[in-house]
């Protein structure tokens, strides 16, 4: 009997930060080779680049999760050599392969840095070296990677996790994939779910989409504003609780919802009920998605004179990863 060992490379992820699109692909790769490969890609026909980093907020948030997808135990998957202090890094866009110490974007060539480690920015562009330690040129070295463990390995290190070392265009790495894809997320049932918002504990959001209407209907539970008298009765629980629903069509990743209030729906008891007619006579919600656990309600209820926006997360975590599988459909 055999017993097959197998290596099977990481499975490639994909984020979303501020209206940009990332892909992750961990087939090890050369920077020529991965270059040509993300140009080849597109999200919504828009083509790919290797990471174009322009500011910190860019930076942090790629390597937040390059560490958050990629296991160290693959880290010997995207290591460079020697020369390289035998670390792991993740290919990115920057590069000096056409002039030496004339370091650009790849996408659209904007010259951020100039010479080597003694070198400077160039019109004040983010750079994430190493101060003083690179870009060195060691052994000739042209492309820039972000690193994971730090550099070089098994020294104090010269490099933290995230900055950035040249290294040699040879060395087969992952790589990052960005596109300028403005906000792509859509609305999809793998929202429906327990919303709410943590500053404001005690009230909450169901919220349940209906694809082939296209529609969402939402449900707000809340309290008023202040206790009713005392010998005030409610038929079940808290006199003070309100409650408001509304329903409208969807666009990609926004609602324009009617209030629908209601009333003399008594628990478990056939009644006559009234309902806010003409639907959205009271005010409406904007229901507004960013992400598969990010959104906002935005309401305008001219009736009682309220405005406002409320951000919302769900209340527990379990059915993202089904928005994340419906969203990439
Ligand atoms: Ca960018
Ligand atoms: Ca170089
Ligand atoms: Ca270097």
């Amino acid at each position: 009997m055999m017993l097959l060992l197998t290596t099977t490379g990481y499975a490639d992820f994909q984020f979303i930060v501020d209206d940009h699109t990332y892909q992750v692909i961990t087939t090890s790769s050369s920077w020529e080779a991965a270059s040509a490969a993300a140009r080849s890609k597109t999200v919504n026909g828009v083509q790919g680049y290797l990471a174009h980093i322009d500011n910190l907020q860019e930076n942090t948030a790629i390597f937040d999760q390059l560490m958050a997808n990629i296991s160290s135990n693959d880290f010997g998957n995207t290591s460079a050599g020697s020369e390289g202090g035998g670390a792991a890094y993740v290919w990115i866009g920057a590069n000096d392969i056409s002039t030496e110490g004339t370091w650009v974007w790849v996408d659209d060539g904007t010259q951020f840095w100039q010479g080597r480690t003694g070198g400077s920015s160039v019109d004040g562009r983010f750079n994430n070296w190493p101060r003083g330690f690179e870009p060195d040129n060691f052994q000739q070295q042209d492309a820039a990677g972000i690193t994971l463990t730090g550099f070089p390995l098994g020294v104090p290190p010269w490099g933290a996790p995230g900055q950035w070392n040249d290294v040699d265009i040879n060395n087969n790495l992952y790589y990052v994939v960005e596109f300028d894809t403005g906000n792509t997320f859509e609305i999809n049932a793998g929202l429906n779910d327990a919303w709410y918002n943590p500053d404001t504990d005690g009230q909450g959001f169901f919220i349940t989409v209906f694809p082939d209407l296209g529609a969402v209907s939402i449900a707000w539970f809340t309290y008023d504003t202040e206790l009713p008298p005392m010998d005030a009765t409610a038929n079940l629980g808290d006199a003070g609780h309100r409650w408001m629903t509304a329903a409208g069509l969807y666009s990609e990743n926004q609602a324009v919802m009617n209030i629908v209030m209601t009333s003399d729906g008594l628990f478990d008891t056939a009644t006559d009920v009234q309902r806010t007619d003409p639907p959205g006579s009271d005010g409406t919600f904007i229901l507004t998605f960013d992400s598969c656990n990010s959104g906002t309600v935005e309401y305008d209820i001219p009736s009682i004179g309220m405005t406002g926006i409320v951000p919302i997360q769900r209340v527990a975590g379990d059915n993202i990863a089904l928005c994340e599988a419906l969203s990439a459909d």
